[in-house]
């Protein structure tokens, strides 16, 4: 017998992955959380049925919301990811040698430990001295929170249920607010193909509140449409700016200085989509 699992990424397209077994199955208060053995892609973790990371591909979307913010500001040092709860964007964070503290706010505490437990490769620096878990709702600790960060990440789910208020303009001006004078922020921005109206919102509410505001792309094989967007604000440093000999060398499988630019150029469809 085989076992297939499929994620359904819209009404119509899906997918679909060989499974060995199912890990981990539980419904905590906030979503159903699953880890598979996949042949694929190794370890996935799933949340209400969509795919979040995988052992295989993780490394371009956490290399990716970290890096080029994070070598965009020139000096890091106070960095906050937002959701991100297996690890990922804090193991890239904690490269960063000017990096002296990492705040992870997931609101979920069984996806930390369900990380742990089974993403050993993704959760790896959780336990770093550099960094502080905190099991609490992110919209309220980046309200409680001013004038504190050089770099914010929202590493978040889907915009649905929990995450829906980390798209919201909102959200936005706290963040501004929670960065320092010469902060700057990253969101994982979802799919140019499957989320256009999204993109078009995220970008404009965030064009309003932040002098320097862009777009970058990367792909990712697991996630809808396999090309996914990350949008940045920020409120000084100029992502295609940056000063190339600031640039240390750290271990990387996706991101490079040459990715680093060309991440923001974007096919035409795209562009209009920012207009
Ligand atoms: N967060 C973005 C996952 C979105 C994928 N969407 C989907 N499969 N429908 C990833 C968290 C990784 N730290």
């Amino acid at each position: 017998m085989e076992m297939w699992f499929t994620e359904k990424q819209t009404e119509n397209v899906g997918i679909t992955c060989k499974t060995e077994k199912t890990l981990y199955m539980e419904t905590t208060q906030y979503q159903e959380i699953a880890l598979i053995q996949t042949l694929q892609f190794g370890r996935m973790l799933v949340l209400d049925g969509t795919v979040q990371t995988t052992e295989n591909d993780e490394f371009i979307y956490h290399e990716m919301i970290t890096h080029v913010p994070l070598f965009t500001h020139p000096f890091p040092k106070n960095i906050l990811v937002v959701g991100g709860g297996d690890g990922g964007a804090v193991r890239e964070i904690v490269k960063h040698p000017s990096v002296q503290k990492a705040t992870l706010v997931e609101i979920d505490g069984k996806v930390i430990e369900v990380s742990k437990n089974f993403l050993p490769t993704i959760s790896c620096a959780l336990e770093n001295p550099k960094v502080e878990v905190l099991v609490e709702d992110g919209i309220q600790y980046v309200k409680k929170h001013k004038n504190k960060f050089d770099v914010i990440l929202i590493d978040s789910t889907d915009p649905i249920g929990a995450a829906v208020g980390l798209f919201s303009k909102e959200f936005y001006k706290a963040i501004y607010e929670s960065l320092k004078e010469d902060g700057l922020f990253v969101a994982q921005t979802e799919s140019p193909f499957f989320n256009k109206e999204l993109i078009s919102k995220v970008y404009q509410d965030i064009k309003i509140i932040f002098p320097i505001t862009k777009l970058y792309l990367c792909a990712i094989p697991t996630y809808p449409s396999g090309f996914w967007s990350f949008t940045m604000g920020s409120k000084k440093y100029d992502p295609l700016k940056i000063d190339e000999n600031k640039m240390i060398n750290i271990d990387t499988k996706y991101y490079t200085r040459e990715i680093h630019k060309s991440a923001f150029s974007l096919p035409k469809f795209v562009k209009d989509l920012l207009k």
